[in-house]
């Protein structure tokens, strides 16, 4: 059977994306050339010991990864992923990204597992702030109790959202056809999720523009650009 055959005849088909799927929106990835990390490295930027040490040097990042995300629109891949889910063919999207282009496409049930750029978060009150675009002042303060905030992100060492993480689970184990999208699938936990699926017994269909760590479970991998691959599929 043909790969959008098998998607459109699914009856629970669930689409797990990473850095790749915005990378043609102009939003870098973190891997590979041209990824951020090549740039900066994770432990200076991405975990708490790095926000504690530097507040400001970590806000000046994201506030520079916001203003690429304010600036950038979904693509093509984000809308065929909007469209199949109009139709009922795909469930949700689990999401590594924090860049809410998803959600700008018409996704609505879209699971993040890594938070997200648009929101923050005291370090003290724990109160949480929705940002309609990105920050001014860095490092930005609590209008509550005026201690710092951080992003609303999971940095390395960090549990995921509880409640993201158990609906993940959810959908992938209830899967028949897992879409893995633009994903190095070299990150814990996020990276477990294909292979539940697959050992529930869903079909993993891969589109990435090189082979990653998910390949090897994979029944189906196109390679692939996710604006070009996704909406061929999707037709
Ligand atoms: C295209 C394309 C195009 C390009 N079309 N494709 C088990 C084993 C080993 C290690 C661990 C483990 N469990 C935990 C760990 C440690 C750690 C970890 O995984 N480390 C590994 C890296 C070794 N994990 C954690 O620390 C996690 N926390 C945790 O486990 O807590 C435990 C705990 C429990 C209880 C109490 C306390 C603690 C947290 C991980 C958080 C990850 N956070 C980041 C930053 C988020 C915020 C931000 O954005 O700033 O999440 S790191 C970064 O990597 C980001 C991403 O979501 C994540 C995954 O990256 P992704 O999406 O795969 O992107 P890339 O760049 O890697 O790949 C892009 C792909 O796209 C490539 O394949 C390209 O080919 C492809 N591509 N263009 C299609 N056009
Ligand atoms: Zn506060």
């Amino acid at each position: 059977m043909d790969v959008a055959d098998l998607i459109a005849k699914s009856r629970h088909c669930v689409v797990f994306t990473g850095a790749g799927m915005s990378a043609e929106s102009g939003v870098p990835t973190f891997r590979g050339s041209g990824g951020l990390w090549e740039r900066y490295r994770p432990e200076e930027l991405a975990t708490p010991e790095a926000f504690a040490r530097d507040p400001v040097l970590v806000w000046k990042w994201y506030k520079w990864r916001q203003e690429i995300v304010y600036n950038a629109r979904p693509n093509p891949g984000h809308y065929a992923i909007a469209k199949l889910e109009e139709a009922e063919v795909v469930k949700a999207v689990v999401t590594q990204n924090v860049d809410g282009l998803h959600q700008r496409a018409g996704s609505k049930r879209v699971v993040e597992l890594h938070g997200s750029l648009w929101r923050a978060r005291c370090t003290k009150c724990g109160a949480v702030y929705r940002l309609e675009k990105p920050v001014e002042e860095v490092p930005p303060r609590c209008p509550r109790c005026s201690s710092l905030l951080r992003p609303d992100v999971v940095w390395f060492g960090e549990p995921l959202p509880q409640e993201a993480w158990e609906e993940a689970v959810r959908l992938m184990a209830a899967s028949d056809v897992v879409i893995v999208v633009g994903t190095s699938g070299v990150v814990y936990p996020a990276a477990y999720l294909p292979k539940l699926a697959k050992e529930s017994g869903a079909a993993v269909v891969e589109i990435n523009v090189e082979e990653s760590a998910i390949t090897p479970i994979a029944d189906v991998f196109i390679r692939g650009k996710a604006g070009e691959v996704l909406p061929r599929l999707a037709e």
